[in-house]
């Protein structure tokens, strides 16, 4: 199995990268980026710069490495998105759709790519949301996120690629912190916490988001990615971790760093979040293709704390 990992050097796919290499044998799997440079790690295996807004730089590299997946994470999240929403729409857009249509004229066997409650939006049921809902969000990169979960099932019926997908909630992660996201204080305040600084929360006390830890993605995708096609009822399916506020998420960290201050300064980023669910329906994952996330909120805490300190320890931050 060849396989090609845009944005790999994010927050996913630098540890999509890792898992990817030891099932598959790291010559197998080529991580590109090309706005950060690689961790040490990533350099475990083949590495290459690459824009995905370049279409033809794409096609060389799917040609020359004979790629027959394609898990495609490059996008601009969704507060970098409201500050600059050409960028996200160009990236987003003109990003997975080369990746489609490349993956169509080259044989590309299967390909993954990433929604998000982003596509949710003021009008849809904010608790227990469904599958099938309303999608009509009021972010530019909700509105890639709706615009991308079509084309890929345009180009399932159409053309019959082979493209599964997740509508991730915010992903919690002590490997590479997210950037540009909305989700982003649910990991700026473990670093916080474990630095011994306050941490000032962009979002109010009670704001309630659905959010995942990273080895229940990195699951979600993989499993998701080996289901069986005839079980499939979508392309993409709502998935979920653990709902909370964040003062839950707070509290919870104080409850293991006695003395961690917190205060609340909503900013812009607070109406995205208002904007988006509560908690998320997933038994279609379930039903379908067996998703049963293993973190509960006290068992992500304590393993993304444990974590962070060891990082600290090495002076990694
Ligand atoms: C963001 O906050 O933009 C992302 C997402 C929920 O898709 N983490």
């Amino acid at each position: 199995m060849r396989i090609l990992v845009t944005g790999a050097t994010g927050q996913i796919g630098s540890e999509l990268v890792l898992v990817l290499r030891e099932k598959f044998g790291a010559e197998n799997v080529v991580a590109c980026g090309h706005k950060r440079p690689p961790s040490p790690k990533l350099a475990s295996g083949p590495f290459l710069s690459l824009d995905v807004t370049d279409k033809t730089a794409l096609e060389r590299v799917v040609g020359e490495h004979k790629i027959e997946v394609i898990y495609h994470l490059a996008a601009i999240l969704s507060a970098a998105g409201e500050k600059n929403p050409g960028l996200a729409w160009k990236v987003n857009m003109e990003g997975l759709y080369n990746v489609l249509e490349v993956s169509r004229v080259l044989g590309v066997k299967k390909v993954f790519w990433p929604s998000s409650i982003a596509v949710f939006g003021p009008k849809t049921p904010k608790e227990n949301t469904p599958q099938e809902t309303i999608l009509s969000p009021t972010t530019m990169y909700g509105i890639t996120k709706v615009a991308g979960e079509l084309l890929c099932e345009y180009y399932y019926r159409r053309y019959g690629l082979d493209v599964r997908g997740l509508r991730f909630p915010g992903i919690i992660s002590s490997e590479t912190p997210p950037g540009g996201g909305t989700t982003d204080y649910a990991v700026e305040i473990f670093y916080h916490a474990v630095r011994g600084e306050p941490y000032t929360c962009f979002v109010r006390p009670d704001t309630v988001l659905p959010m995942m830890y990273m080895p229940d993605c990195l699951k979600a995708t993989l499993n998701l990615m080996e289901a069986d096609p005839a079980k499939l009822r979508y392309r993409i399916y709502n998935v979920t971790g653990i709902s909370f506020s964040a003062e839950e998420l707070a509290r919870e960290i104080q409850k293991r760093v006695p003395g961690f201050k917190v205060e609340y300064k909503p900013d812009f980023r607070q109406a995205i979040a208002d904007s988006w669910p509560r908690t998320i329906d997933d038994r279609a994952a379930r039903e379908d293709w067996g998703w049963k996330p293993d973190y509960d909120l006290p068992r992500m805490v304590e393993d993304m704390l444990c974590a962070l300190k060891k990082k600290r320890e090495k002076g990694e931050f």
